[in-house]
């Protein structure tokens, strides 16, 4: 790939113009200026040609499509931070390298984990609807559209990260106390500075918060981490909100407890099989026990043009035979 020719890259969705104008620029890049998602036989054969594909959350690059790759595909540069839906240690074994987007999404998206932590317990949605709905508003009253309080509440943060470090400095700002549960401790003047509790049991920090907030990356050791027992230990006026990825939370288990009134209600952002949505979650949402966002997070267009900008900065450095800032390793097993 070194040499005069431009590599070809082929992104499989529409980034923003900014993005693909210096794709352009850079190298022989393939866009979808429709951004129609690509079908896995149109995936199949990208990735024959291609020398770099930059796929996103919505492609599945799994094992049997690695396989198939043509030996020109070296790279395979992520549009996104989580790489839960390329099977990276396949790759690997087919000396293809894999690099996502970190860091430039971590304040959009705790941005959003702070929209949806506040959406259900005071009725965002709900009051919004109100003045746009059919009926005319009464006015105020002293007893009406009482939501609960957010400050001085206890918030649970499942993967303490980027991101979930960056929502425990805007939530402690909120007045919220800050529990953590991760693998490893953080840094002592990370949790002095947060004033952050440690749970290494996660069951027993579960029980005991306001609101959880999972943050944590998606693998095959979190799928299910709120599993139906451990979200049974949650208290009744305890929230969800999940702005990771919609496979750590058993979904179905999370619905039935918001129905029987063992938790209060959830903020998401992502779904177990999105973009498939479970329609139990839709009538939840009807009843405003849940907020249902579209998986927004890092949606802002300055987000969206710094991830772009990323995946051509590791392009560069792999083309020009460097080791690519952004790398991903596989999981050690
Ligand atoms: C992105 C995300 O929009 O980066 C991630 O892991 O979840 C999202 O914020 C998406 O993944 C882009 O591929």
């Amino acid at each position: 790939m070194v040499g005069k020719k431009k590599p070809l890259v082929v992104i499989t969705r529409k980034l923003p113009d900014p993005v693909e104008t210096r794709m352009r620029e850079l190298f022989d890049a393939r866009l979808n200026v429709e951004d129609r998602p690509m079908t896995q036989p149109e995936l199949v054969a990208a990735v024959k040609e291609a020398d770099v594909l930059v796929p996103t959350v919505t492609d599945q690059i799994d094992a049997a499509l690695i396989a198939q790759a043509g030996d020109n595909l070296k790279l395979i540069a992520n549009f996104g931070n989580g790489v839960d839906k390329i099977d990276v240690a396949a790759a690997a074994k087919k000396g293809i390298t894999v690099t996502n987007t970190p860091n430039v999404l971590t304040e959009d998206t705790a941005d959003m984990t702070m929209a949806l932590m506040l959406a259900v317990p005071r009725r965002l949605a709900e009051g919004a609807t109100v003045l746009t709905g059919d009926k005319k508003w009464a006015g105020w009253s002293p007893t009406w559209m009482l939501g609960r309080r957010i400050w001085g509440k206890r918030l649970g943060i499942v993967g303490m990260g980027r991101i979930g470090t960056a929502v425990a400095r805007r939530a402690k700002a909120f007045g919220l106390s800050i529990h953590y549960h991760n693998r490893h401790r953080v840094l002592p003047a990370v949790e002095d500075g947060l004033e952050a509790t440690y749970w290494e049991s996660l069951d027993q920090m579960l029980a005991r918060m306001d609101i959880i907030s999972v943050n944590c990356p998606s693998t095959p050791a979190t799928f299910h981490l709120l599993s139906a027992r451990r979200l049974a230990l949650l208290q009744p006026t305890a929230y969800v909100v999940n702005t990771a990825r919609g496979d750590i939370i058993d979904e179905e288990a999370l619905v039935k407890l918001i129905q029987d009134g063992k938790i209060a209600g959830a903020g998401l952002d992502v779904y177990e099989h999105e973009p498939a949505l479970n329609g139990k979650l839709l009538k939840l949402a009807a009843r405003n026990k849940v907020v249902l966002l579209p998986h927004m997070g890092s949606a802002t267009l300055e987000g969206r043009i710094d991830m772009g900008e990323k995946v051509i900065i590791n392009i560069r450095a792999f083309v020009d035979g460097h080791r690519p800032p952004d790398r991903v390793l596989p999981l050690r097993t």
